[in-house]
């Protein structure tokens, strides 16, 4: 009987795996639905970002949005912006934003962030901290319990005039976190540059960090630094896509 109950019972389709870029992009575009036409948009830096950043330059080709202005938070960004045709402006001439739409590489419970570890945090930061509302677009593997415990760069962008010493003073500031600075190479082994013309050290922690704001201060405090990349109470909308769906967590 098992047998002819097993030959009756419909093939099982395999389930299906969506890859990580697959569910970056379903993030993206669901993020994109909240744009809306004669907005100014901070658009964001990253794989993830990429994709909703054409998917705004496809729906203003195809007329579905109108009277946007972008304002790019890297040089890479503004570069495939200017290529789907987005007009592109700055913080200068659009001091308040609509919305920002923006990767991130960490999420913790509580939507405080870790962004950087591709190299715009500072632009990042100053953009989407000009926006009404930040929404930030992630797949499930960003999601962590507690920022800087996944092992993975905690980025400070620190002015290259003696950035050892600003290296040492990070690493001695967070040493019971299990702190270890590294400067940030380029793939030839030349020290990454950013686009502000500064340098990265990218702190390891073994520890999670305790009291984010005293963290946060406490990074700022020393001279030689010019952001981090902790984003604390930034995000207001947080879409995560998981192979079981999309989440949108608000602040
Ligand atoms: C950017 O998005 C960076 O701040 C962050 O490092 C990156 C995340 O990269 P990806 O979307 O490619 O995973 O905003």
């Amino acid at each position: 009987a098992s047998m002819e109950a097993l030959s009756l019972s419909p093939p099982m389709s395999p389930p299906v795996i969506l890859t990580q870029d697959e569910l970056k992009k379903i993030a993206a575009y669901k993020a994109v639905e909240f744009v809306e036409s004669g907005m100014v948009l901070g658009l964001g830096t990253g794989s993830t970002a990429k994709h909703a950043v054409d998917r705004i330059g496809d729906l203003l080709r195809q007329g579905k949005l109108t009277n946007i202005v972008g304002i790019p938070t890297s040089k890479k960004t503004q570069e495939q912006a200017l290529s789907l045709g987005i007009p592109l402006s700055d913080l200068d001439s659009h001091p308040a934003i609509d919305l920002a739409i923006d990767g991130a590489d960490e999420v913790d419970p509580h939507l405080n962030l870790v962004k950087g570890r591709g190299g715009s945090l500072l632009r990042e930061k100053m953009v989407e901290g000009a926006c009404k509302k930040f929404v930030c677009i992630v797949d499930e593997s960003k999601l962590v319990k507690h920022l800087g415990g996944s092992g993975l760069a905690l980025p400070v962008e620190v002015v290259p005039f003696c950035w050892k010493f600003t290296a040492n003073k990070l690493q001695n500031l967070l040493e019971r976190s299990g702190c270890v600075a590294k400067l940030r190479n380029d793939c030839e082994g030349k020290p990454f540059v950013t686009d502000n013309g500064n340098f990265i050290i990218d702190l390891y922690l073994k520890e999670e960090l305790g009291d984010l704001q005293i963290a946060s201060d406490a990074i700022l405090r020393i001279a030689g630094v010019v952001e981090h990349g902790m984003f604390l109470d930034m995000a207001t909308t947080v879409i995560v896509a998981g192979e079981l769906g999309i989440t949108i967590k608000n602040k």
